[in-house]
């Protein structure tokens, strides 16, 4: 076949380094961008396949999110906008670890397995973020898709949110939105236009925001947004990549997990912040009150503002839905025990991974699903939206119910239900905020997070942890779980997990307690049983 001769022929172009096995991990292939270009070629070439298979438009952004600037990666995007299917990662590796004289029969062996149709159309949609590497590494993708005759449309730098945005526009007929970064802008700013349109009461200091950038695409895309919203919402964007770093002391993740401000931030008491990370898929929000004192709004606190809002909406318009908040071993005990307890909406745990959560979320009629890393969305399910507009729409319908069932089908739409998106969340959060009349400090004083702390570990080879029970126990190296729980017992409302990551070659260890002390202490004791049991390279964890 001329297709697979082609295939051979650039495939020699974008050679594979020979023995680098690379895994499709948390979010698609992440590591420094120098091993990647056979990779990128390769997923060209089973987007392509993809999008054969589903007869759909397939996404691939070329990212590497919250890792270094050195780094790069790339995600798949399946036809809803969804990440791809976990039988196609399995491919994806597959493919990317063959030796360069075996790629053709990892390639036969998939189309083989999928029944693949040769003779079907193909399409891909390619993104990027703005590493320097990045613009490189999308030709490789595209020459990928050309080697099996695929169509490609580049829509060159864009946040990955926008991206799976627009394959899912693309694939519903435009039923979803437009499948263009403007049609994108027009459909977020305009339903939160109507949003605020419930808080005429905002005053110009309320409508003020923070963002720091981290660097990276969101910035420029924050900007252009800023632009649709006709004053509704007045950025001060800090880390706009015009001088600093991605990711590099600033951004969700940094914010996240050393719990300080960003580089860059000069902060005012009771000012409202967040960060976005390199892509724009997570977002997290923070203030420093009168002492001084830093204050982290997490995905948890997101989640729980989300979640109460829309429970809220629920009573007023009537409507009888279930609504479900799904989380990971990371979400704070507090959010947790808040969400249970207080608010009785049902909660599930699942693996890291947006592609897990977003699962479990698909089984409600509304699932908000928020990893404590500020990554996360909201999902509606088909018949709920459907209930929502007959509601809006039904001339019977008394006026508080019909204004709840309005505000629902705004929300639907400033939502981007493909996947976690920093600049819809940020829109979501800032109309609740405002339609709800609250500051930063009465969001964050819905419940206490626990103290907690994250550490790294480094060891030779991270796949030696495996662990079960949505990852809240391992089961391998032995006697690690066993240590692990008779160092929680030391301390009061403690908890700890380790697990491997699955974008950096390090072992992540999380611990939380009564206070900042015991949680860091715990984090530290943790860090070593890894390091001694787990083969840890390099120095010995220090105490914090
Ligand atoms: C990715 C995933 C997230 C995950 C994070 C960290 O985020 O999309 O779901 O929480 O990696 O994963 P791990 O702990 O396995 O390294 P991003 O924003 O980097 O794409």
């Amino acid at each position: 076949m001329a297709q697979f001769q082609e295939v051979l022929r650039q495939s020699s172009l974008h050679p594979k380094p020979a023995g680098l096995v690379l895994q499709y991990g948390t979010a698609g292939f992440r590591t420094n961008a120098k091993h990647l270009d056979h990779i990128m070629f390769r997923m060209g070439l089973l987007a392509t396949l993809r999008s054969k298979k589903t007869k759909a438009t397939i996404g691939v952004m070329v990212t590497a999110s919250h890792n270094p600037e050195e780094d790069n990666g790339v995600k798949l995007v399946d036809p809803m906008g969804e990440m791809v299917t976990q039988a196609w990662e399995g491919y994806a590796t597959l493919l990317a670890n063959a030796e360069q004289q075996d790629v053709l029969t990892s390639l036969k062996e998939i189309i083989e397995k999928e029944a693949v149709n040769m003779s079907q159309e193909a399409n891909v949609f390619l993104g990027r973020d703005t590493r320097c590497s990045s613009a490189r590494l999308s030709q490789a993708v595209l020459d990928g898709v050309s080697a099996l005759g695929g169509h490609s449309k580049d829509y060159g730098l864009v946040t990955t949110p926008q991206l799976h945005y627009m394959v899912c526009c693309q694939n519903t007929g435009d039923k979803y939105g437009e499948a263009t970064v403007e049609g994108y802008y027009n459909k977020l700013s305009q339903a939160y236009i109507q949003l605020i349109k419930h808080a005429p009461n905002c005053t110009d200091d309320q409508k003020h925001l923070c963002v720091d950038g981290a660097n990276g695409i969101g910035a420029l895309k924050v900007r252009e947004m800023e632009a649709h919203l006709k004053s509704g919402l007045q950025i001060s964007l800090v880390n706009d990549g015009s001088q600093g770093k991605l990711n590099d002391q600033c951004g969700a993740d940094f914010v996240k997990v050393q719990q300080k401000p960003p580089s860059g931030m000069k902060m005012n008491p009771g000012e409202r912040c967040c960060s976005f990370d390199g892509d724009a898929d997570r977002i997290v929000y923070y203030y420093t009150d009168s002492e001084g004192q830093f204050h982290l709004l997490d995905g948890d606190k997101i989640a729980t503002l989300i979640s109460t809002f829309l429970k809220e909406l629920l009573t007023q318009a009537g409507l009888n839905l279930n609504i479900a908040v799904v989380q990971t071993a990371y979400a704070n005990g507090s959010s947790t025990r808040y969400l249970e307890d207080t608010m009785k909406v049902i909660v599930r745990c699942t693996k890291t991974g947006v592609k897990h959560l977003h699962h479990a979320a698909q089984e409600f009629d509304i699932g908000v699903y928020f990893e404590a890393n500020g990554h996360g969305t909201v999902l509606f399910s088909k018949s709920a939206e459907e209930k929502i507009q007959q509601l809006s729409k039904d001339p019977n319908t008394d006026d508080e119910r019909k204004t709840a069932a309005l505000l629902l089908q705004n929300t639907i739409n400033v939502i981007n239900q493909t996947v976690g998106d920093a600049i819809s969340d940020m829109l979501l959060i800032e109309a609740i905020l405002a339609t709800k009349g609250l500051t930063v400090q009465q969001w964050d004083a819905i419940y206490s997070d626990l103290p907690n702390r994250q550490l790294k570990v480094k060891v030779s080879d991270r796949r030696v942890i495996d662990t079960t029970d949505a990852e809240r126990r391992a089961v391998r190296p032995a006697g690690l779980q066993e240590t692990i729980d008779s160092l929680v017992k030391k301390y009061r409302q403690a908890r700890s997990f380790v697990r491997p990551s699955g974008t950096e070659d390090v072992v992540r260890v999380y611990a939380e307690a009564e206070t900042q002390e015991s949680a860091d202490a715990l984090a530290h004791e943790v860090s070593l049983a890894v390091y001694r049991l787990a083969g840890g390279v390099g120095d010995e964890p220090k105490p914090l």
